[in-house]
């Protein structure tokens, strides 16, 4: 009787426990919640687009300008071959979603015949006024599938009002007009390049806003989803919007990159290339660059169309860090998108995917050290099956884990690509990918923020099972998809520089390449000069690379880099600092700052050593992105005994900041042994002022 007590006791618990266990296994296999911010169904449609055009186009284009100051004439606007579906044609083809024109730059320029202002294409000779530009890339982005977008300058250099009120009712009817008559708008562009000098209707002056008040921006964002409802607003000027800028226009967002800013409060450039770990909403980056070094035409950039290399590299830095990539096309004056910068995308998209066709993980067998309720709804084998709506979750409490996929055989994979299911929040704080090889877990990249989508790039490697460990979460992961790929090597061109004493170096980006080179302009091959150390030269000398891997018979894309006079004579003048001497060694990447005040204006003053016949000057600001302390406006003065100076250029280095590239300014020929950089205002009003490189252009 005892004994058969015992027994039903045993089995009471038994059951009572198996009971008690279904139903914590029941529990863990709820979805998991919610952790923190989470994307609107506008921001995930817009991050699953990863990849889509810019186009700039306005009066810039004919007087190869940076920024029109917004008197420029509207009779120079003809492009006699203007031809959207050809944009819309090479954007189809290289795989982007969508195109983003840019209807009204800062010179106030309307690409569209708007009702209220004279200043339009509808005064332009192009197709005698009756032309709009807006229309035709609607229609051209309907006809190939792709989506619109808009950029609307915010600052109007033109605008009598601009400054007043008034100026707000004009931009909102504006506003109005373009989300009213060209179907639907995917994504709006408010440029945060606001207030300065301007034509303003004659008045030529200096118009200064405060960008946090002067455009009402809530009630103009209400505006604009009524309009538009699955819009998603890109502003760097205001109030928090759907899309956050990256703090840079060089083409990267943060290797760390959390989705997440707070509501209110500065956001300095560390929170917009980084996002902030524990914002209170949900703004993820977009990184925006241009496939030349400028946004719009320059036929002097015609050579400088970035390298399949940059290009491939500026993709692992945004779409492959949890960005999207929003890469610019420069329409020419006639109205087309140049053959190199059509060849570099398209080059791009073809090279992308002979990296990423192949999945060496799809479908293979996974196994993970925890799973939600171990219920299969959320097993390994989630991460593996090509459907990003399912996933790998863990146990509520478990935010270190690990997942294991079996390749089947032997494998070489140089790629891995990790996925969250970010509909439920961004999580991963920091995790590893390690591989088996030779009876050992070897490690092979570690990383910080997965988000969205994440890709890591390693030297390739031969193993049979691959080890994916979160390391750090915020809450439970939730992985939706793992992808192992061999990417096939692309081989970059080499950098060259020029010293102060002349010397060209030379320097491949790998250790294995060697490199090949011409000095009268001609693209080098094999047979070509071999570099082997640092080559003297004087005067003007230009300068043509490769390297080439003689493993693959591969060659880089070319280098070309023109110099004129050596600085071997020059000294900089009346400055103790022998750190000076770096604004003149040729090196980009090192920089020299001068004065801890804000006080302008700022002198550096140069000695040629001897007399040399001048036609300009040219200004490569600090590269660094933190703190570059960069010119802005500037005065440029010549002497022949640095005394007695007389002033040859002065102006704006228009749009520097965000990119920081070498600043060209021509003037009339004049002879001097002395020039003088004057900083009159810097970028944001920097205690320092900056400089990498100072060099003068001759006769
Ligand atoms: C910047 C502008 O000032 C440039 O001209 C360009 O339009 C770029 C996309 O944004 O802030």
């Amino acid at each position: 009787m005892n004994k058969l007590n015992g027994m039903i006791k045993y089995f009471l618990c038994v059951m009572i426990v198996s009971v008690m266990a279904t139903n914590i296994s029941h529990a863990q296999e709820k979805a998991p919640a919610p952790f923190g911010p989470v994307p609107t169904a506008n921001q995930m449609r817009w991050q699953q687009m990863e990849y889509y055009a810019f186009v700039h186009f306005s009066l810039n284009t004919y007087t190869d300008q940076s920024w029109g100051f917004g008197n420029e004439d509207v009779n120079l606007f003809n492009p006699e071959k203007l031809d959207c579906r050809q944009w819309a044609r090479i954007c189809k083809e290289a795989g982007m979603k969508a195109i983003i024109i840019t209807a009204k730059h800062h010179c106030g320029f309307c690409l569209w015949p708007s009702k209220y202002t004279e200043y339009s294409v509808k005064n332009a000779p192009w197709k005698n006024g009756k032309g709009d530009v807006v229309k035709e890339m609607a229609d051209a982005c309907k006809e190939y599938g792709l989506k619109l977008g808009i950029y609307l300058s915010p600052w109007d250099r033109n605008h009598p009002d601009y400054g007043k009120p008034e100026y707000i009712t004009y931009f909102r009817n504006q506003l109005t007009e373009l989300l009213t008559n060209y179907g639907e708008i995917f994504e709006i562009w408010f440029d945060g390049a606001n207030g300065g000098t301007g034509y303003y209707g004659g008045a030529n002056e200096n118009r200064t806003i405060d960008r946090t008040t002067y455009y009402d921006w809530s009630n103009t964002y209400k505006m604009i989803r009524k309009l538009q409802p699955n819009i998603v607003i890109w502003n760097d000027g205001g109030d928090r919007a759907d899309l956050r800028w990256v703090g840079t226009e060089g083409g990267a967002v943060g290797e760390t990159n959390w989705s997440l800013l707070n509501a209110t409060g500065d956001v300095p450039f560390n929170m917009l290339h980084y996002g902030v770990e524990n914002g209170d909403s949900w703004v993820p980056g977009e990184v925006n660059t241009s496939i030349r070094p400028e946004w719009f035409y320059h036929p002097g950039e015609d050579a400088r169309v970035k390298t399949l290399p940059q290009l491939m590299e500026t993709y692992y830095n945004s779409i492959g860090r949890n960005g999207t990539l929003l890469l610019n096309f420069p329409i020419m004056p006639n109205g087309l998108i140049h053959p190199n910068d059509e060849k570099a995308a398209l080059d791009l998209a073809a090279a992308v995917k002979k990296a990423f066709s192949v999945n060496l993980a799809a479908g293979k067998k996974a196994a993970a050290s925890n799973t939600r309720g171990n219920a299969k709804q959320y097993s390994a084998a989630m991460v593996t099956d090509g459907n990003n709506e399912s996933y790998w979750a863990t146990d509520d409490d478990v935010t270190n884990a690990s997942l294991t996929i079996d390749l089947g055989k032997p494998t070489s994979f140089n790629r891995f690509l990790v996925q969250e299911y970010i509909r439920l929040g961004q999580r991963v704080k920091a995790f590893t990918v390690e591989a088996f090889v030779d009876g050992s877990w070897k490690e092979l990249a570690k990383a910080t923020t997965i988000g969205y989508k994440r890709i890591l790039r390693f030297p390739a490697v031969k193993a049979t099972q691959v080890r994916f460990t979160v390391t750090g979460s915020k809450a439970c992961p939730l992985i939706s998809n793992i992808g192992i790929y061999n990417a096939p090597q692309i081989l970059d061109a080499p950098s060259v520089i020029r010293n102060q004493q002349g010397e060209i170096i030379i320097t491949p980006v790998d250790d294995e390449s060697a490199v090949y080179y011409t000095t009268d302009g001609s693209v080098p091959t094999v047979n070509s000069k071999k570099y082997n150390g640092p080559v003297k030269t004087d005067g003007k000398v230009e300068i043509t690379a490769i390297a080439y891997d003689a493993a693959t018979g591969k060659s880089s894309p070319v280098s070309n880099e023109k110099f004129s006079i050596s600085r071997k004579l020059w000294k900089v003048v009346g400055i103790e600092d022998e750190k000076a001497t770096a604004v003149l060694d040729g090196n980009p990447a090192t920089a020299w700052h001068q004065g801890k005040d804000k006080k302008v204006p700022v002198d550096l003053v140069i000695d040629l050593g001897r007399q040399e016949a001048l036609i300009g000057f040219r200004y490569l600001p600090d590269q660094n992105i933190w703190n570059p302390a960069i010119i802005s406006h500037y005065e440029f003065y010549v002497s022949n005994d640095n005394a007695d100076w007389k002033l040859v250029s002065n102006g704006e280095f228009s749009n520097i900041k965000n990119n920081p590239l070498w600043q060209v300014k021509n003037f009339s020929a004049v002879s001097a042994r002395y020039i003088k950089l004057r900083a009159l205002q810097k970028a944001d009003g920097n205690e320092e002022t900056g400089y990498a490189e100072i060099d003068v252009i001759t006769e």
